[in-house]
């Protein structure tokens, strides 16, 4: 990996590419997730590189879908693995349950690859290897799937996921929970709980509500999910977009008029 210095001041930005390069490199991550990445780089400049409150609203309602479920899944695919691997694990963790290893671009190779890496950043479950279903309506090899995994669960969250899935695994009845910079993508739009923010940030901050919540009664995660909106959230999150970037106008102004 090349190496990046701290006092860079896209630090944060540059070690995300060089991981998710890594990921190529090492054969886990897909070419097309370097697409991704550059698209998702782009959104999260325009949030402003930050945990927005919209976003901060989404993962805690988030959590509380996570900790009501009774079949909660978590579903990695090759940019995850690249970026949060250990912090997927944690998560799983937090929840006592497996991942699963869900590819667009599939092959068994990047399959085996990204469950090698989850246990050895010490994932006590791991499935997607041995795929025995299929969600309805997909006709790609995202479709395939786990009894007791992504195909019986009630609730999934879906990082860095595509449209057609995210409404595949919503018709089926499952309450679907997106991480995607982009508010406007049919993903966010189709899922019931969109986290627009940076998966860097999103999943730490999404296993620390899930701690912080799993002492409250059903009652009150049930009031949580209840209030939480959607399309409010949405609307809220390109909002922050308009906002951080007329601020960004006022300041570029402020300094030329003093330079
Ligand atoms: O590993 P595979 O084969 O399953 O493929 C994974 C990718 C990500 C390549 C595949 O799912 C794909 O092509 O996804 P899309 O359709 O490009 O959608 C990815 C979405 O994630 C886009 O809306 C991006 O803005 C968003 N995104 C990219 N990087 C990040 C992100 N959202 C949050 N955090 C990021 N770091």
């Amino acid at each position: 990996m090349t190496e990046i210095p701290k006092s860079h001041p896209r630090y944060a930005s540059l070690l995300a590419r060089e991981r998710v390069a890594e990921g190529v490199r090492q054969g886990y991550t897909s070419t097309q997730g370097l697409i991704a990445q550059g698209r998702g780089e782009c959104f999260d400049y325009l949030i402003g590189e930050k945990t927005n409150p919209s976003a901060e609203q989404a993962i805690r309602a988030a959590a509380a879908l996570l900790l009501l479920a009774e079949r909660p899944a978590l579903s990695v695919n090759g940019n995850v693995a690249a970026l949060v691997a250990e912090e997927m694990v944690a998560l799983a963790a937090a929840l006592a349950i497996p991942l699963e290893v869900n590819l667009f671009h599939r092959s068994e190779e990047r399959v085996r690859k990204i469950a090698d890496l989850l246990r050895q950043k010490g994932a006590a479950g791991v499935l997607g290897e041995k795929p025995d279903s299929v969600v309805p309506g997909l006709e790609h090899a995202r479709a395939l799937a786990t009894r007791g995994g992504i195909y019986d669960a009630d609730v999934v969250l879906i990082p860095l996921e595509d449209g057609d899935r995210c409404e595949a695994l919503a018709a089926m009845g499952k309450k679907v929970i997106a991480i995607d910079l982009n508010p406007l993508s049919r993903t966010a739009r189709k899922a019931a709980v969109s986290i627009v923010d940076n998966i860097l940030r999103a999943v730490p901050a999404l296993t620390e509500q899930v701690r912080k919540l799993s002492d409250l009664p059903r009652s009150d995660l049930l009031i949580i999910v209840a209030q939480y909106d959607n399309e409010k959230v949405l609307r809220q999150a390109v909002q922050e977009i308009s906002d951080h970037l007329q601020r960004q106008f006022r300041e570029e102004n402020c300094r030329q008029h003093t330079d």
